[in-house]
């Protein structure tokens, strides 16, 4: 069965792409999820200067999911450009960016443009780093100002990754406003675990961003008011694990899914959603496009 689809301005064989974040910082494991089935790969987040990221731990798996206060670690554009370069070739690629500021988000923009990415997606969410990510990505102004600067900067599509806000309307109509091809939704959740022995927070960063089976019916919801609300794409993340979670991403108003969590089990993941979507649609001579959406009537 055909899954091509059309997803904010990039044509994909499939609706399954890899999440910002996870096994994205080198050009040999993007290259290693684009083989395991991906339609498409997002690399980790770079900014302007190299960022050593938070004290750890900064990942620990929990019975909700993984919680992670990673503090945007990257090389900066400068290094990661030629990681960008070498990682092209099998799946379109996706560049994450992040920076404290329009003119920030500007210059990683057309810096990394020299790798020629297939899309940029706009981290204006990450959830615990001070002055990044969030701190932009709940102000409606911030959020149409920067996705303007990187649309006039560059000429591939821009995708806009929000947080899970109760107005992400409010910031999705922003980031439509100033030209984004798509919106992304969601980061991970504001989160923390303690542990009972020591009274202390788990993480370095004290707290962080849950991510998992927990975080889906959120995702959800953001998705369904998002396309409802919207006339560009909505991507879903957060949770994606089975075809079920993609199928009801896609019934919610998902033009594709990104998978981050699962990956953790089982690489396949993208093959086996791919296929179980497939069925799926077969079983009830349906397309894709039959099927986005239906839960909003
Ligand atoms: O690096 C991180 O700590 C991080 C980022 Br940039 C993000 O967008 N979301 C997240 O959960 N962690």
């Amino acid at each position: 069965m055909d899954l091509r689809t059309d997803v904010g301005g990039l044509r994909l064989k499939n609706p399954t792409i890899l999440a910002a974040g996870v096994l994205g910082t080198s050009a040999a494991s993007l290259k290693r999820v684009a083989q395991h089935g991906a339609g498409a790969v997002t690399t980790k987040s770079t900014g302007v200067s190299p960022r050593e990221g938070h004290p750890g731990p900064v990942l620990i798996k929990t019975e909700h999911g993984f919680l992670n206060a990673m503090g945007l670690p990257n090389p900066s554009y400068h290094e990661f450009v030629r990681e960008l370069e070498a990682a092209k070739g099998d799946v379109p690629v996706i560049a994450s960016i992040f920076g404290s500021n329009a003119k920030e988000f500007e210059e990683v923009a057309l810096g990394l443009n020299k790798a020629s990415p297939d899309a940029f997606e706009l981290n204006l969410s990450c959830p615990h780093a001070e002055g990044y990510g969030m701190t932009l990505g709940t102000d409606p102004q911030k959020v149409k100002e920067i996705t303007e600067i990187v649309k006039n900067a560059v000429d591939v599509p821009v995708w806009v990754k929000l947080p899970p806000l109760m107005n992400i309307v409010e910031v999705g109509l922003a980031a439509q406003e100033g030209g984004a091809d798509a919106v992304v939704a969601i980061n991970t959740i504001p989160a923390m675990v303690i542990d009972v022995e020591s009274g202390y927070p788990v993480l370095g960063n004290k707290v962080g961003g849950l991510s998992g089976a927990a975080i889906k019916p959120v995702a959800l919801r953001c998705v369904y008011e998002l396309y409802a609300a919207l006339n560009i794409d909505v991507i879903g993340v957060g949770g994606v694990s089975s075809w079920k979670d993609a199928i009801e991403f896609i019934m919610a108003g998902a033009s594709a899914v990104e998978i981050g969590s699962a990956i953790y089990d089982n690489i396949n993941v993208f093959r086996n959603i791919s296929k179980g979507i497939a069925q799926f649609l077969e079983k009830r001579q349906r397309t894709l496009d039959d099927m986005r959406g239906v839960a909003q009537k």
